[in-house]
C-alpha cells in the first residue's frame, strides 16, 4: 500500500480552495476531492507495516486546534515552476502534530523525513504555464485568507496512482482529543 498521513480539509477551507479552480489556463488542477495537507508521506509499505503505522498513529495524542489558509506559492523543480499551492497561517499546534507523527513513525523504524515540513495544499501542476502568467496569478492571489476553522482529526490515506489523477482513500481517521 502507498500511504500518507494528512489533514482531510474542513469544509470551509475546501470551499475557498474550490473557488480558485481553473483560474489559470494551462495548469493541471487537482480535483477538489483530492485537496489535503500532507503531514507525513509514508510511501509503499507491506500490510504488516501499514498495521504498525496505524497503531503508532492511534497513540498520537494532540489537542484539537484551528487552521486558516494564508497565501499561495510555487514549488520549483530543476529551476522550473512545477506546483502551485495554498499555504496555511503559521501554527505551532500544526507543527506539534506533525512532529508527534514524525517521531511516532521513526519509532517503528520508518526512515526519517529529511525535507523540512512546509505545510501546503497542492492546487495544480504548472509545468505547462508561462512564468509570466504564473507570476501574475500568484500576485493576484497572495492575499488568499480564510477564517480559522477547527481541526479535530487527522487521517491515514492510501493512494492509488493511475494515468489520470491519483485516487486517495481515507483509511483511518484519528480524533484529536
Ligand atoms: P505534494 O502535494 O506536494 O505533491 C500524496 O502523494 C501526498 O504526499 C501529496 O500531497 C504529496 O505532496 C505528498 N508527498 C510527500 N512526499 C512525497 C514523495 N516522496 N512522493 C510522493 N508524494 C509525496
Amino acid at each position: 500500500m502507498r500511504l500518507f498521513v494528512a489533514l482531510d480539509l474542513p469544509w470551509p477551507l475546501r470551499e475557498t480552495l474550490g473557488g480558485l479552480l481553473n483560474s489559470l489556463s494551462g495548469a493541471r488542477w487537482v480535483p477538489p476531492e483530492n485537496h489535503h495537507l500532507t503531514l507525513r508521506f509514508v510511501g509503499e509499505v507491506p500490510p504488516y507495516v501499514a498495521d504498525e503505522v496505524d497503531a503508532a498513529l492511534a497513540a498520537v495524542k494532540v489537542r484539537p486546534f484551528t487552521l486558516a489558509l494564508s497565501g499561495v506559492g510555487v514549488f520549483d523543480r530543476n529551476g522550473r515552476p512545477s506546483a502551485l499551492w495554498a499555504g496555511v497561517a503559521r501554527s505551532e499546534q500544526l507543527d506539534h502534530l506533525q512532529n508527534k507523527i514524525e517521531t511516532a513513525l521513526r519509532r517503528i523504524g520508518l526512515p526519517g523525513e529529511k525535507r523540512r515540513f512546509q505545510p501546503h495544499i497542492s492546487l495544480a501542476r504548472v509545468d505547462g504555464v508561462s512564468e509570466a502568467a504564473l507570476a501574475r496569478w500568484v500576485q493576484g492571489h497572495n492575499l488568499l485568507r480564510s477564517d480559522a476553522v477547527p481541526v479535530t482529526s487527522f487521517t491515514l490515506f492510501s493512494s492509488q496512482l493511475g494515468k489520470e489523477q491519483p485516487v486517495y482513500t481515507a483509511e483511518v481517521d484519528y480524533e484529536l482529543a
